[in-house]
């Protein structure tokens, strides 16, 4: 039998790969850590308590709020207070970002932002739903209280980041840069053990993640590679959660897109809690994440916390073919130099 290895073991064995690291780092991600079994406790058993259905509010982006999104968030909160390894967080479920400081400890050089549980209108119905997360060192004194302008990087400047898939089994998968690993929670003793190392997303894949519902409300040169995916016969699969659509892509290969709509003339998925970190997991297991008017999702410098943006994300091959068409259909977009 393999001997098991650990998220924590895991997270420390690396943290001796770098001869300066603090341990800050090392801390914080297996903050994240238990706040995912905490969080999967939940979503498991949200089925027996009465913690399902909408909340009485709406999120800074207009959506609705269930109430298990109100939890985690909540419960990664105080988990990244608790052990005070982190100077603040930035969350889709606040309007604004929150200083953390744990008592009797100077403000740590980390901030974190994340989407505590993507996509939430699944949970009513028992599908799957993550969380994403992304760490970003500090660019401001780290004596003082986290300004606006420690969350404000481009994706580049990410430090870590990965997601928590609550699916049929939980899975963990992050990256600090150095390549992807995952690991699944095996409740018979409440770890995150190694169970897929350095993941590496296939060249190209047999799927496409598109909500094919909006078809009409696309430009013409997404139509046109929609088009192209059904008449070369990929499987369309659309879950309506974008931390599992992703999931798929990084295992089967494939690609998954969120372009603008009429309703959304920006994109509807948040660039800081969920495309950034997404992306840079799929970059570094070898995809490519870019605009669907082709920018390198993690070059974008964010004006506001809560920006959207278009995306096209998965099999590099793949995300090379729809710039194709990108290419082809809308002279303006390569005419303005956004290639
Ligand atoms: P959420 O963070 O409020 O759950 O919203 C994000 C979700 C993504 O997970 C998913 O890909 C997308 O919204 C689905 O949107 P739509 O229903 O417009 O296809
Ligand atoms: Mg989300």
């Amino acid at each position: 039998m393999n001997r098991i290895i650990t998220l924590d073991e895991f997270i420390l064995r690396r943290e001796k790969d770098f001869p300066f690291a603090t341990g800050e780092l090392t801390s914080l991600l297996r903050d994240i850590g238990v706040a995912a079994k905490i969080v999967n406790r939940e979503v498991n058993k949200a089925g027996l308590i009465n913690i399902l259905g909408v909340a009485d509010s709406e999120n800074t982006s207009g959506d609705t709020v269930q109430k298990l999104d109100l939890y985690a968030n909540e419960k990664l909160i105080s988990c990244l207070q608790n052990s005070g390894e982190c100077a603040g967080i930035a969350s889709e479920e606040d309007e604004t970002f929150v200083p953390l400081q744990a008592v009797g400890k100077k403000p740590s050089k980390y901030v974190v932002v994340f989407d505590p549980l993507d996509g939430s209108s699944n949970i009513d119905v028992n599908v799957s739903v993550g969380t994403i997360f992304g760490i970003y060192r500090r660019v401001t004194d780290s004596n003082d209280s986290c300004q606006l302008e420690d969350f404000l990087q481009p994706g580049t400047e990410l430090v870590a980041a990965g997601y928590v898939l609550y699916g049929t089994s939980t899975l963990l998968v992050y990256t600090t840069g150095r390549g992807v690993n995952g690991f699944t929670l095996d409740p018979s003793i409440g770890e995150f053990c190694l169970s897929h190392r350095d993941i590496k997303i296939p060249d190209s894949g047999r799927y496409y993640s598109v909500n094919q519902g909006y078809y009409l409300k696309f430009d013409v040169e997404m139509r046109r590679y929609i088009d192209h995916c059904s008449d070369m016969n990929l499987r369309l699969r659309y879950i309506g959660s974008m931390v599992s659509d992703v999931h798929r892509m990084l295992f089967q290969g494939g690609i998954f897109l969120y372009p603008n709509t009429r309703k959304y003339p920006n994109g509807k998925l948040r660039l800081l809690y969920e495309c950034n970190p997404l992306a840079f997991v799929v970059e570094q297991a070898g995809g490519k994440a870019i605009t669907c008017q082709l920018q390198r999702i993690l070059d974008i410098h964010p004006s506001e916390l809560h920006q959207r943006v278009t995306i096209a994300i998965g099999s590099p091959l793949m995300v090379d073919e729809m710039k194709e068409f990108v290419q082809r259909y809308n002279p303006v977009i390569v005419g303005n130099g956004m290639m």
